[in-house]
């Protein structure tokens, strides 16, 4: 049975409690969608530089295919909204207008945000294979109006590796979630990105107060480099 740590890591050697079987680990990857990293998506249409959210996905290739030949359980989000707009809040609906992309709106990448559309989709670098599960959700925290806690504890699952994007928004909600329930996290730096660079640095930051407050920061290559049997 493969074990992964002590990982190096920051504030702390992760996990807390010295190393952990590969069989109650999991790898998540968040919203790693076209809308958020792709040309033409809901982030490019707002205006910001798709080269920063994409910085993280080289290093998550390379994890993404570390925890597929161990067998690790691997689960990818999706954040996005149902076609006839249900489950979007009219607040966030009208932020992202005023933004000058609206979610439902018309776009080159099919109707933002949206369900099924071709934004919507996760790029090929990060795409899901066949067995990994895949978690849709309405908001920024994975865990909010979805079965995530669920599939995790029925999968046995006690530790989490955290990939995705956007740093400050969508994966920080989830690791504070995760966080929250007993999930002992790891954030891997180099396999996120946010809007601005500044707040990719800070969430980071944040995550190591307090002795590590929601866990502790590290590298793709130091988890796989403290991944042994
Ligand atoms: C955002 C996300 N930034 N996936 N979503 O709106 O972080």
């Amino acid at each position: 049975m493969a074990l992964i740590g002590p990982v190096k890591a920051d504030p702390y050697a992760w996990p807390y409690d010295g190393t952990v079987p590969v069989e109650r680990a999991a790898l998540l990857c968040i919203d790693w969608q076209t809308d958020f990293c792709g040309p033409g998506g809901y982030v490019d249409a707002m205006g910001y530089d798709i080269g920063l959210t994409r910085a993280g996905l080289p290093a998550t290739a390379r994890l993404l295919a570390h925890a597929r030949s161990l067998g690790m359980l691997v689960v990818h989000t999706r954040e996005g909204h149902a076609p006839d707009l249900s489950d979007l809040p009219a607040n966030k609906k009208w932020r992202s207008a005023r933004i000058g992309a609206e979610i439902g709106g018309p776009g080159p990448c099919g109707r933002i945000l949206i369900k099924g559309e071709p934004g919507w989709e996760i790029v090929p670098e990060a795409a899901p294979v066949d067995g990994e599960v895949i978690v849709d959700k309405p908001g920024k925290g994975a865990f909010y109006a979805t079965n995530l806690d669920l599939v995790l504890r029925t999968h046995g699952i006690t530790h989490l590796l955290l990939t995705g994007i956007t740093t400050d928004v969508c994966v920080h909600t989830t690791m504070r979630e995760a966080n929250d329930r007993g999930y002992e996290c790891l954030i891997l730096a180099d396999c996120t990105g946010a809007t601005d660079p500044g707040n990719h640095t800070a969430a980071l930051k944040m995550v190591t107060m307090q002795g590590g407050v929601f866990g502790a920061v590290a590298t793709a290559d130091d988890v796989i480099a403290a991944t042994g049997r």
